[in-house]
């Protein structure tokens, strides 16, 4: 990172001379070198990997010293806490961050320049934290660092899952799992908490026992686990305050049998350890067996039971047992259903561990939990079997049951104006434990239903998901609790995703704005729009995109070996591959624009606008169709690459093992991304708002924040096509008189006559959306097809207007600051979780 951008990133000179006066930390350098000898047996820094160990070990203390600061403070204050329960989080790298977030970039890419290193190579040497899936985990990486940012007293927890995200690798061209073994150097950003572990059970029996008068229950457990802490923390940007995500490793209870060992039986000694250890050992275990389900069942219990009990203690160590002040202190936010089972476990731990009576425990989880829902996907909404539940939690299958009974019970007297016939079927369908519609001998628990029962605030991440969760998914739910339902739209951190990742266009913000307090004000971009269309910015916003797109470049042909045409529009979808997010649809318009350019004439050739398209993304290792459209993606990408007549005009690559990191150098570079869900699936999705944040053009559907998005940039300047969602439902019933698109037939009989090769294995593909009958085409690929061709064709003509599409470039950035997730947990601070700022002394 050059000097001048540095200067210019700085929060303040004044800011950054007051911390390091009052630092006692050691100069980095000799710090850096002795982390190394010490720590490493290393004299000297001989590669980049050494050197990031050296700096990150050094870079630990100052956030070690930030992190006690902070919570001295704040058990000295002893504020109202918010604790984000998550399955998932998806933290990326931490050097960067950390420096830039503490305010010491300078300080350490100095002490690396001396040792010989560049800070930017040497960040390149850290292992990504991959514990999530995609947005559902980034967006609780994000809220973190916002969190911190404000000083909100606030804390994540979850899994250390000792295998993050699989690896994904391309093997001739389809999707490879390889474990993500991400600890094997150590980890300089966690702290072990010796002896900071709690007893999480699972199984075994339920009794009553009579203790003196009153008849308590008693759950033994028939297996138990340790949840071992370790604490990741999160410095606050341009704040003294620091932090944490608490992360429960489980361990055996016995470390090792013995006994079995010295009677030859070493299976059975290591047993329980590897029993134990299975619990946090990979994220989402395939889930298709029952005891992939067991799994994931255990895996959500063992981190709400042992987050639930640290927060208890700690209530009891300042409050005793005065619970009923616990809603004043805690505040617990479900990240999707996978920590619902908080519900009745806080029951559990109020009602049979501290004696609380049944009603005085509701009031309190109500007040303590909230929920947010963040997809419509029915394979998300999760539904456990009672079965497995009744076995794996006992008595929270018991406590469920009373809740639901509890719950059907005031329904009733709710609805007791309606007739009974009808009172019966809305009690039916609201309960908590229902029959499993497929399958009539199954009874489900329904964890949103549960999880809205037992919050006191719902809400979705956009406004057009917020409304389809009150008018469709829980409707049933939003008549009854109106005020229950709220919008929180989703949001990303600008540190990273866009001052960190992208310091050359931050550097020209800066200069541009006078001052870089957009980094916490985004708000304050908006003063861009005067200097969208002046001819000498767009030529330095240019530049920029330009440098990002050589650095893009370099990548692609590390990866695969080819150069790419840096002069052509750089076409990019990168998320998760599903069939709902439509990465299909845009093959298909590749495969069509490539025709096209094939039966054009040179002359004609030189009009046209070169694209390089780029789609990225892991499919689960269990969705064949997903695997089957990455297949497709290198297919394609396979033939338009190697064809001499066109391949400066249009590349397709399959860039593997798509995670935080490689869409640091992703994201700045696009000039078009692709959010193209049909109408009414993608709850919000956030990759929309870090391309806006970084100058990208958007064409999308009318979907998620997309709409938010248009909005604020002014819905002219993004490439809208497609059906809306109120049309979805009537569209899906109309499937066999739907007429397809003559270019859409062309295409299939292509695919299906072995055009790109693998024929069979592409025709479950092709069969998925090409034959109308109800049912199939689910998410209206072929709807939308000839809208998005013409919206493709649209974004052409733009881009041959450079000046106007670096207008709109500029005007994307200037309308991102309402995606600051700065402004997402500013909403959820004032309006659900009543959680003030509480900012230590610098
Ligand atoms: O699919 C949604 C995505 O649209 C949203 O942006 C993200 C964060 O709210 O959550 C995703 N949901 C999941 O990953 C699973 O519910």
């Amino acid at each position: 990172i050059p000097a001048r951008s540095r200067g210019a990133l700085r929060v303040s000179a004044v800011a950054e001379a007051e911390r390091t006066a009052t630092s006692s930390s050691p100069a980095p350098t000799g710090d850096i070198t002795n982390k190394l000898k010490y720590l490493f047996g290393k004299e000297a820094a001989e590669t980049p990997k050494d050197a990031y160990h050296g700096t990150a070990w050094s870079v630990r203390e100052r956030l070690i010293d930030s992190f006690d600061k902070t919570h001295e403070h704040w058990k000295k204050e002893d504020p109202k806490f918010i604790y984000y329960l998550s399955a998932e989080f998806l933290m990326g790298r931490s050097l960067t961050n950390t420096v830039y977030n503490l305010g010491l970039e300078g300080e350490y890419a100095d002490a690396l320049r001396q040792l010989g290193y560049d800070m930017e190579k040497v960040a390149d040497a850290e292992r990504d934290a991959a514990l999530g899936n995609g947005g559902l985990g980034r967006l609780a990486a994000c809220f973190l660092d916002s969190i911190a940012t404000l000083d909100l007293p606030g804390w994540g927890y979850g899994i250390r899952y000792k295998y993050g995200m699989f690896k994904q690798v391309l093997k001739n061209g389809y999707q490879a799992e390889q474990p993500d073994i991400w600890l094997t150097s150590g980890n300089p950003w966690e702290i072990r908490r010796d002896g900071l572990r709690f007893e999480v059970g699972f199984g075994g029996r339920v009794e009553r026992k009579k203790d003196g008068n009153k008849e308590v229950t008693v759950w033994t457990p028939s297996e138990k686990v340790w949840a071992q802490a370790y604490d990741n923390p999160i410095p606050g940007f341009s704040t003294p305050t620091t932090s944490n995500l608490r992360l429960w490793d489980a361990q055996p209870i016995s470390e090792f049998d013995l006994g079995a060992f010295n009677a030859g039986d070493y299976d059975r000694a290591m047993l329980d350890r590897e029993r134990a250890e299975a619990i946090s050992a990979v994220l989402y275990p395939n889930d298709s067996t029952p005891e992939g389900k067991e799994l994931r069942l255990k895996q959500q219990y063992f981190f709400v039971c042992a987050s639930l009990q640290d927060v208890l203690s700690r209530f009891k160590a300042t409050h005793g047992t005065k619970f009923e002040l616990l809603p004043d202190k805690a505040c617990f936010q479900l990240n999707d259903t996978h920590p619902t089972i908080a519900v009745a476990e806080l029951m559990r731990l109020l009602v049979d561990v501290e004696g609380l009576d049944w009603d005085a425990a509701w009031t309190i989880t109500t007040k303590c939990l909230n929920y947010t829902n963040h997809t419509v996907m029915p394979e998300a909404l999760e539904k456990w079997p009672v079965k497995v539940m009744a076995k794996m939690l006992p008595r929270h299958m018991e406590i469920i049951e009373v809740i639901n009974e509890g719950w059907t019970k005031w329904l009733g007297g709710h609805l007791k104006e309606l007739k009974a016939e009808e009172r019966a079927k809305r009690i039916s369908a609201m309960s908590i434990i229902h029959e499993n519609p497929w399958n009539k001998e199954e009874m489900l628990v329904n964890m949103a239903y549960l999880a809205v029962v037992g919050s006191s605030a719902v809400n979705g991440v956009a406004a057009i998901h917020s409304n389809i969760v009150k008018d469709e998914i829980l409707n049933d739910f939003y008549q009854i609790f109106p005020s229950k339902f709220q919008n929180k739209t989703n949001g990303v951190t600008p540190r990273r995703w866009l001052a960190w990742c992208n310091p050359e266009l931050a550097s020209l913000i800066t200069e541009t704005l006078g001052s870089n307090e957009w980094i916490n004000d985004t708000e304050k971009l908006s003063a861009l729009r005067a200097h969208a269309s002046d001819p000498t910015f767009q030529k330095k916003w240019a530049a920029v995109k330009h440098a990002k797109k050589e650095k893009l470049a370099a990548l692609i042909k590390k990866i695969h070996g080819d150069s790419v045409n840096t002069n052509a529009l750089f076409d990019i979808q990168i998320k998760r591959i599903h069939e709902y997010k439509r990465q299909y649809l845009n093959v298909l318009s590749i495969i069509w624009r490539y025709k096209q350019l094939k039966k054009m004439t040179p002359e004609q050739r030189k009009k046209a606008v070169p694209r390089v398209c780029l789609i990225g993304g892991k499919a689960a290792s269990a969705y064949d169709m997903a695997k089957r459209i990455i297949r497709l993606v290198t297919a394609v990408g396979d033939v338009i690459n190697k064809d001499p007549e066109t391949k400066d005009l249009l590349s397709l690559y399959f860039l593997p093992d798509y995670n935080v990191t490689l869409a640091e150098t992703i994201i700045p570079a696009a000039e078009l991304s692709q959010h193209i869900s049909t109408a009414g699936t993608e709850a919000s999705g956030t990759s929309n708002m870090k391309f806006q944040m970084n100058g990208c053009l958007i064409i999308g559907t009318w979907d998620g924040a997309n709409i938010e998005i248009a909005e604020e940039t002014g819905v002219d300047n993004v490439f809208v096509f497609g059906v809306r969602a109120d049309e979805i439902n009537q569209l899906r019933k109309e499937r066999k008189n739907f007429k397809t698109d003559p270019r859409w037939d062309e295409i299939m009989k292509d695919i299906e006559g072995g055009m790109f090769g693998d024929k069979d294995y592409f025709k479950p593909l092709v069969d998925s959306v090409n034959n109308m009958k109800v049912g199939n085409d689910w998410f209206l690929v072929a709807n939308d097809f000839a809208a998005y061709l013409d919206a493709q064709e649209e974004v052409d003509k733009v881009y041959k207007d450079q000046s106007e599409w670096l207008r709109r470039s500029i005007m994307y950035t200037a309308g991102s600051g309402k995606f600051s997730s700065d402004r997402t947990i500013r909403e959820y601070a004032e309006d659900i979780w009543h959680v003030k700022p509480s900012r230590p002394a610098a």
